[in-house]
């Protein structure tokens, strides 16, 4: 099957032809219908972050179960699945309180050492234990959420990372409370679903900041009040425009300045939540003084902070109900073999908001139900 494959960080993904196992006792083949391209996927094609090579990268997808291992008996051929990078065990502490975003045994549980995809007899790495942009996954039964048939497949796919991590920022992590005052640093595919979260929490105001001035009109669309491009005096515009700081304050990019800006932007007693990750070794100076006098709280969120075999299901729920907007975080859909250019633009800040990879025969059978 084809995947792209990245052999060295800072260097172009290659299309290739790579071998993948059958399903382990409890592994899921899934033919994938629909990809997304997320910054954090970024993180490790740039050396930011860590990355085993060479590697099959994506973790936002969506697509039809093809085959099941021989331990899985709730999920089968034919079922729509959106896949999951939060693997998770089950049984540890965080898992059965129902934070198996944050699970602490995450073992290898496919039930099988073989490597799961090779090329020349070579071990592919498969990250964030998906692989994604490729044909099709292998990935553990806990790694998979069926959806409703009746949902779209690449709107399903924004699922198992954008949509769940800036919705449940919001709703698991700030818990974000009606008529509040909330800004959101960063306009990126995650950052439009933390503005959407607050819209639906029932904020009274959201004040979206982003380098990129063509962000506001996206921006606006999802439920920003007002729209900053970033400046020097950002700061001190976001204070004035919420009548003396937020009471929720959102970092979705994972840069020091960026986080540093954000606590500065909350009123007494205001909360800021991070859900961007800075490059790994990279501090971030904290004026510990005025957290203390403030009161200010700061908390880091992962993934959504919530368990996305309910998460997931629910959002699919909240879409075919009208109640929830994915169709404009689709900013373009892409073939496999333009996944360099998907991430060009990204950098290059000409993405709107998500380009999806998506794979016309399996949206085709997916589409038909
Ligand atoms: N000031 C204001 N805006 C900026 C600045 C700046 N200095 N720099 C960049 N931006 C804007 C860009 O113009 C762009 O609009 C936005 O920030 C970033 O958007 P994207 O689309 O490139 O990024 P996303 O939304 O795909 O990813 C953002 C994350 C922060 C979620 C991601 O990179 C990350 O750190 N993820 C790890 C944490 C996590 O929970 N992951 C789960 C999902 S991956
Ligand atoms: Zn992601």
């Amino acid at each position: 099957m084809k995947a792209a494959v990245l052999f060295a960080a800072n260097t172009p993904l290659e299309i290739r032809d790579i071998e993948i196992d059958k399903p382990g006792p409890r592994e899921v083949l899934v033919q994938v219908a629909a990809s997304g391209l997320c910054h954090s996927d970024w993180h490790f094609m740039s050396g930011g972050l860590a990355q085993a090579v060479p590697a099959v990268l994506g973790h936002e997808a969506a697509g039809i179960v093809e085959a099941v291992g021989v331990d899985v008996r709730d999920i089968g051929p034919g079922d729509h699945v959106v896949t999951c990078a939060l693997t998770f065990c089950g049984h540890c502490e965080q898992c059965v309180t129902g934070h198996t975003n944050v699970c602490t045994d995450k073992p290898e549980r496919t039930g099988t050492t073989a490597p799961r995809l090779t090329l020349a007899g070579t071990r592919v790495h498969q990250g964030a234990r998906l692989a994604a942009f490729a044909e099709q996954i292998l990935v553990d039964r806990n790694g998979v959420v069926k959806v409703d048939r009746a949902m779209p497949l690449d709107r399903a796919a924004l699922m198992g990372c954008s949509v769940l991590t800036g919705l449940g920022a919001v709703f698991q992590s700030a818990q974000v409370r009606p008529g509040s005052r909330v800004a959101v640093i960063g306009s990126g595919g995650v950052g439009l679903s933390v503005i959407q979260g607050a819209r639906i929490a029932g904020a009274s105001q959201i004040v979206a900041v982003d380098l990129n001035p063509e962000k506001r009109g996206i921006a606006e669309h999802f439920g920003a009040t007002h729209f900053v491009a970033a400046h020097d005096n950002v700061v001190a515009e976001v204070r004035e425009l919420t009548g003396g700081g937020a009471d929720y304050a959102f970092e979705v990019i994972g840069l020091p300045a960026t986080v540093v800006q954000a606590l500065a932007m909350l009123r007494v007693r205001g909360v800021l939540t991070l859900v961007g990750v800075t490059n790994a070794g990279v501090d971030i100076p904290m004026p510990g003084l005025q957290i203390v006098l403030n009161e200010w709280s700061i908390q880091g969120t992962f993934f959504g902070s919530a368990a996305f075999t309910q998460e997931i299901p629910r959002f699919a729920r909240m879409y075919l109900d009208g109640k929830l907007d994915l169709d404009p975080l689709l900013s373009e859909t892409i073939r496999l073999d333009e996944v360099n250019r998907g991430f060009a633009d990204m950098i290059g800040g000409h993405t709107q908001a998500r380009k999806v990879i998506t794979f016309a025969d399996v949206m085709a059978v997916a589409a038909r139900g």
